[in-house]
């Protein structure tokens, strides 16, 4: 029970790498307060396995990239759970194109949802936990594709890296009231996100030959980082960025 009494924030909750942090925050004492956007059916499933936990739920809809958003939520969580210790910004697009053929609405809405909505979602969560006084954690979901490119991702890798340098700067700007702040990188994890591009067996087998522990991660994997990250544990972690890949990262031959 490593979260015990603390308050949990998480965006994009409704499925995948969401759901399985706000489950994995709940199974460790947590209650945890859960964005969604335009996925209100994977919300419900969300909500019904923190209920089987027995742990408190409160759901706030909002598209994380309206600065608005933002307010509302940590404002409604806080409200609701009296308090917010840990926030978690997760939600995150990456529709797969080539770089020349990339749209500029897809770029502009892929920085929008992935790094402007982290920047809002954070620097809210961040003045309340000042206010409060009572220290705090900002975890925000990086990836491994902050430090390497992506042939059919070069509007989603820059994001990845700007939540990473976000994270390094909150730690600095953060430290003096007690806020830990740091990134989870992934590496690659079957969710809906890339269901369709690891849809061809020939990239999937490459992906699990290239990854030394042998195997795709699941979504639990990045959540029991994130868990670790957000405990007392990690008390004096800051401005560290974990990758949680099997090894894909350090594995270049
Ligand atoms: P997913 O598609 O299963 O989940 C994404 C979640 O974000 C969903 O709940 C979705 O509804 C929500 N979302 C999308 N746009 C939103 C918006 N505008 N406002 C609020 N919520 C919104 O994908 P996932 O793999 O679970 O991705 C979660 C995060 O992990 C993303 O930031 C992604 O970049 C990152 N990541 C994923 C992988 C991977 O291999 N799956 C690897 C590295 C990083
Ligand atoms: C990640 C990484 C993964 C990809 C997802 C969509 O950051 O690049 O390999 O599956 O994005």
């Amino acid at each position: 029970m490593l979260l015990e009494g603390k308050n949990v924030l998480i965006t994009g909750a409704s499925r995948g790498i969401g759901r399985a942090t706000a489950i994995e925050c709940a199974r460790h004492g947590a209650d945890v307060a859960l964005n969604w956007f335009k996925d209100r059916a994977g919300m419900e499933e969300t909500l019904a396995e923190i209920a089987r936990l027995g742990r408190r739920a409160v759901e706030v809809e909002g598209d994380v990239a309206r600065p608005e958003s933002a307010e509302r939520f940590v404002s409604a969580a806080a409200a609701a759970l009296g308090g917010v210790d840990v926030f978690v910004s997760n939600a995150g697009i990456c529709p797969f194109h080539a770089f020349l053929d990339t749209p500029i609405e897809v770029f502009e809405r892929t920085m929008g949802v992935n790094l402007h909505g982290a920047y809002y979602m954070s620097q809210a969560a961040a003045r309340h936990m000042k206010q409060q006084g009572t220290g705090g954690a900002l975890i925000a979901i990086s990836s491994v594709s902050a430090l390497v490119g992506g042939g059919m991702q070069a509007h989603y890798t820059p994001t990845k890296a700007g939540v990473h340098s976000l994270m390094q700067s909150c730690a600095i700007a953060l430290g003096p009231y007690g806020i830990r702040c740091n990134s989870v990188m992934p590496g690659t994890i079957a969710t809906d996100i890339n269901r369709e591009d690891l849809a061809d067996p020939a990239k999937r087998a490459y992906m699990e030959k290239r990854i030394p522990l042998g195997r795709l991660g699941e979504p639990r994997d990045v959540a029991g980082c994130v868990v670790f990250l957000a405990s007392d544990l990690a008390r004096y972690v800051t401005g560290a960025s974990v990758l949680v890949d099997g090894g894909l990262f350090v594995n270049l031959q």
